[in-house]
């Protein structure tokens, strides 16, 4: 089953996914499991402190290695089997789908979350397995990467999710923004809902909402559209009729300014 374990100073903050949203509903059915470690609990000192000053000097202060590995110990005690550490650190590499695919088919993992300037060296070379980050930004700490990690994870679970269909049409999934959302009213401040969503046309939508998400992504993701482009060539029967039609279109309108107001 997808277990995480969480080596953190602030547990309270995993209530977000324990008592939230549909993570809180795939733990009430059993679907995933969670615990955290405080590595206040083996501070070695009277005061309950975890952190030192730097050696070397400089601003801020360092988790110390032994209450670290004393969680981490715990942690690993506590599971089945020998589990993958994942550090969530600004210098890993960016999380995407494949590897939150990747981590929720099998039996998850140990969640390291820093805190001030980070944890020493040392920790990092005789636990750490892996280091992922949630992108070039600084956050206080890694608990937000490690609940966005776990939210990521846990909605991909099967029966997670109310609607099957919505895991595998999630965006990124495919390789494509998603299109755009409407419900009533059908004009909300003199904005109207796009004509071809309430026709009942059902392939017309289809086909709206493919293009739309095409746009999108030329426009927003370029980067994303190059490769969703060659993974469609390198694809044994390239791109489909419909795709080379609505990329047609696509270059057409952006020729002709049609979207531009
Ligand atoms: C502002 C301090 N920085 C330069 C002196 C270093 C720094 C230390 C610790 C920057 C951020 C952090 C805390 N961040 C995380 O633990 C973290 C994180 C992030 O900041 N951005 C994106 N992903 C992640 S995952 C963990």
């Amino acid at each position: 089953m997808l277990r995480f374990d969480v080596i953190t100073l602030f547990p309270e903050m995993f209530a977000a996914v324990r008592d939230c949203g549909i993570s809180r509903r795939a733990l009430e059915r059993g679907l995933w499991q969670l615990d955290c470690w405080n590595p206040r609990d083996w501070a070695d000192n009277a005061y309950g402190s975890v952190d030192d000053r730097p050696f070397g000097g400089g601003p801020g202060m360092v988790m110390q290695a032994g209450p670290l590995e004393a969680a981490i110990g715990a942690a690993q005690v506590a599971r089945s089997s020998k589990a993958k550490v994942i550090y969530l650190s600004p210098q890993g590499k960016p999380l995407n789908h494949a590897k939150v695919a990747e981590l929720a088919a099998g039996e998850g993992a140990i969640l390291l979350c820093g805190r001030y300037e980070g944890i020493d060296e040392r920790v990092i070379a005789r636990c750490v397995d892996e280091e992922v980050s949630l992108g070039d930004f600084v956050l206080s700490g890694g608990e937000i990467a490690a609940l966005a990690l776990i939210d990521a994870c846990v909605r991909q679970l099967p029966g997670a999710l109310n609607d099957v269909a919505s895991a595998v049409e999630d965006s990124f999934v495919d390789g494509l923004l998603d299109c755009p959302h409407y419900t009533r009213p059908e004009v909300y401040e003199e904005l109207p809902v796009p004509e071809v969503l309430l026709s009942g046309h059902h392939e017309n939508i289809r086909r709206w909402r493919l293009k739309q998400s095409l746009l999108r992504t030329r426009e927003r993701r370029p980067e994303l559209f190059a490769k969703w482009l060659a993974q469609r060539a390198a694809n044994a029967r390239g791109l489909s009729k419909e795709e080379t039609q609505l990329l047609r279109e696509i270059e057409v309108d952006s020729n002709t300014g049609a979207l531009r107001s």
